[in-house]
């Protein structure tokens, strides 16, 4: 029997969530396309969709809200944050971005600077893989190959494979490579940790060869937890020294502070040393996102993500998210659903693959699972398997994911462990029905990040 961490807070402020019927459900579901995407909020009981500017600010941001200093230029919350920045991560210069992909749109054009130049990543996320395109580059993924086998414990399915990173540098010419980005933790595995071994391995091959190192940071912190948990070496250092070492290893990062900077909104670029570097970044920054001391962002906002970059670094509450996660895991793995194991930092995988073997990977399976659990239970989750893949650029063939998920996304300090509870038993009851379930097919297909604004109909 798992326990989880009991929180480390207490509720000042609730927020009334309700159910619809069953048949309200259904007709908003067909309403909807198939596509929980276009599904109203307020038609979601316990809404997993994403941890991305969904988590609960604590009393300290909320009143840091209320010292907005709304100067155009110069706002003292600008200060606090490259101040959160120096601190947390150990960089002096950084920027803001309204959110994570602002931040990729700016920083991109700068790495990639000429047509067909390839991106190595150990798995891009989507909106990076689409800036890298929408830049003429083309990313490519190196993860281990132990990252698929989701019933093999393996404490690190977010490390690339070095091997096959290494090979692919010394068959191609420097100038076809722009940079390589290590993504922590690692999404689209499963919300996987990179290890410091492995940061450090990426680190030498890119020195080796003098490619560019870039983090994308949303979940660095889950990820520098993971290192102090499994890795020899750092069980007694702090989570802050974890990050600083981390953050040593490569020349800048991207972040979506919606995640474990726990804001609603907010970006960022941090640049370590390259002077050059930052200064266009700057320059590609006021015509996308705004003046350099706000980017997009209110001064409101910035000092939330100051405060949020503190908040998200505590240990006790790193501890307790974990757990949450875990226990997830733990409930749905005694009921028999199969899923990515362990569980990572911010979500619990469903293999949907196994659960669903009858539906093809071409009718997306995952996307029929996530549709299940929501006329069962009114939980909302996100497909992330061939659905969100998408197409061959050039050819137009759908792509095949190696993996077929549904992620079950937690916000940071929204919901309760009975909320869990809630989930695993609705997900456990759909064990018996999988069978039954349909595949889907396309009713209407935009060309980019289609899975946003898609139409499916289930096939008869
Ligand atoms: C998510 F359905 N992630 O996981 P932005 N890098 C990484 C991310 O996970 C990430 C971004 C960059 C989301 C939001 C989301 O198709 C989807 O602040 C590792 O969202 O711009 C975002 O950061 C981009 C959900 C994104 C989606 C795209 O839920």
């Amino acid at each position: 029997m798992y326990k989880p961490v009991a929180e480390p807070f207490r509720i000042k402020m609730v927020e009334s969530i309700k159910m619809i019927t069953r048949e309200e459900r259904e007709k908003a579901l067909k309403a909807a396309g198939y596509n929980p995407f276009a599904l109203k909020g307020e038609d979601v009981y316990i809404d997993l969709l994403t941890d991305s500017g969904t988590g609960a600010m604590s009393d300290n941001q909320w009143s840091g809200m209320m010292l907005g200093d709304e100067s155009y230029a110069g706002s003292r919350n600008y200060y606090n944050l490259v101040e959160a920045v120096k601190d947390i991560i150990g960089y002096p210069y950084c920027v803001p971005a309204h959110q994570g992909r602002g931040a990729e749109k700016v920083l991109f054009p700068n790495l990639i600077k000429k047509k067909g130049q390839y991106v190595l990543g150990n798995m891009h996320f989507d909106t990076t893989m689409a800036h890298i395109e929408l830049n003429g580059g083309r990313p490519l993924n190196f993860i281990t190959e132990k990252a698929f086998n989701t019933t093999e414990p393996y404490d690190w399915k977010g490390n690339f494979d070095l091997d096959k990173l290494e090979a692919f540098i010394k068959n191609h010419n420097r100038e076809d490579i722009a940079f390589i980005l290590i993504t922590i933790t690692c999404n689209s595995s499963g919300g996987q940790p990179v290890s410091m071994e492995n940061i450090r391995g990426v680190q030498a091959i890119a020195k080796k060869y003098g490619i560019r190192l870039f983090i994308d940071a949303a979940r660095f912190a889950e990820n520098a937890y993971f290192i102090k948990r499994r890795e020899k070496g750092y069980e007694n250092k702090s989570i802050v020294e974890i990050v600083h070492e981390m953050f040593s290893y490569v020349e800048g990062f991207t972040m979506s502070a919606k995640k474990d900077a726990i804001v609603n909104i907010g970006g960022l670029i941090g640049i370590k040393e390259d002077e050059e570097l930052l200064t266009a970044v700057k320059t590609t920054l006021i015509p996308y996102e705004g003046f350099v001391s706000y980017g997009g962002l209110a001064g409101r906002d910035m000092e939330a993500l100051a405060r949020g970059l503190r908040d998200g670094v505590n240990e006790d509450y790193l501890h307790y998210r974990i757990s949450q996660v875990e226990y997830l895991g733990y409930r749905l793995m005694e009921g028999g659903v199969p899923i990515q194991y362990p569980t990572g930092g911010h979500a619990v995988f469903v293999d949907a693959k196994k659960m669903l073997p009858h539906i093809p990977y071409y009718q997306f399976p995952a996307q029929a699972l996530t549709n299940a659990l929501y006329i069962e239970s009114g939980v909302r989750a996100v497909e992330i398997g061939s659905f969100l893949l998408g197409r061959d650029g050039e050819t137009g063939e759908q792509l095949e994911s190696p993996l077929e998920l549904m992620r079950l996304t937690i916000p940071r300090r929204v919901y309760t462990n009975s909320h869990m509870d809630y989930v695993a038993d609705a997900l456990i009851s759909l064990l018996d029905k999988a069978h039954e379930l349909k595949g889907l097919d396309f009713e209407y297909e935009p060309k980019v990040l289609r899975h946003f604004t898609a139409k499916l109909k289930p096939i008869e």
